[in-house]
């Protein structure tokens, strides 16, 4: 089952991880609606900084892919963190209605999506409500992700790295290959 594959590691507690990130300049390059109901914002945001995960030293490894036009990390490991202690973390119900919208657009739309730096879709941000999932590009190359697999994670964080874990939120920072990084928390990138 995918699932597991996707999840490897063991939960890390990160101390105070969350606040840390910042989008400067925010910009929002287009914004809709997705899933069934239409109920969940998908937002392309371009920041003047480099978004990065916290609580993680991420080796960038684009030496192996040189030549590659377009690579495909569905399936791809990652390390979840959760960010300590509980407060103001989403709640995980409405992390499941994003979820709920990535299977219906996965089905619907098609099982990809591409984050391409050259047309300004590296970050992609999505909300309903109290939590909000979003996901990096951290190389100069274009990645094709399985929406599918976002859904996944966002189950997996929201419900791992909740309240009574003591979390508010989490991430999950690709391992073999680290190119790309997911959060879920609420209120993230706003400003
Ligand atoms: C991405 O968007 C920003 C903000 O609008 C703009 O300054 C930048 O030139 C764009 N980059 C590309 C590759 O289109
Ligand atoms: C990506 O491109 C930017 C701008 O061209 C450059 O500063 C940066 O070093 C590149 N990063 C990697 C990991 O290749
Ligand atoms: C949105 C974002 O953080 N994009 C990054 C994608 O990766 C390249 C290379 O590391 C960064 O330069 C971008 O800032």
């Amino acid at each position: 089952m995918q699932f597991f594959t996707l999840i490897t590691a063991a939960l890390t507690l990160v101390a105070g991880a969350a606040a840390e990130i910042t989008c400067e300049n925010r910009k929002t390059l287009s914004s809709s609606q997705i899933g069934q109901d239409k109920n969940v914002q998908l937002q392309h945001v371009h920041c003047s900084n480099a978004i990065k995960p916290t609580g993680e030293d991420i080796q960038l490894r684009d030496v192996e892919f040189l030549g590659k036009r377009q690579t495909n990390v569905c399936g791809a490991t990652c390390n979840t963190n959760c960010f300590t202690p509980s407060g103001n973390g989403p709640n995980p119900y409405d992390c499941q209605v994003i979820q709920d919208a990535l299977l219906y657009d996965s089905q619907n739309v098609g099982p990809l999506f591409t984050m391409d730096p050259a047309a300004n879709t590296s970050l992609i941000v999505m909300q309903y409500a109290s939590c909000e999932t979003f996901i990096v590009n951290q190389t100069n190359r274009t990645l094709e992700y399985c929406r599918s697999d976002w859904a996944s994670l966002t189950e997996y964080i929201a419900f791992n790295c909740q309240s009574t874990q003591n979390a508010h939120g989490g991430n999950c920072v690709a391992s073999d290959q680290q190119w790309f990084v997911q959060y879920v928390f609420s209120s993230l990138l706003r400003t």
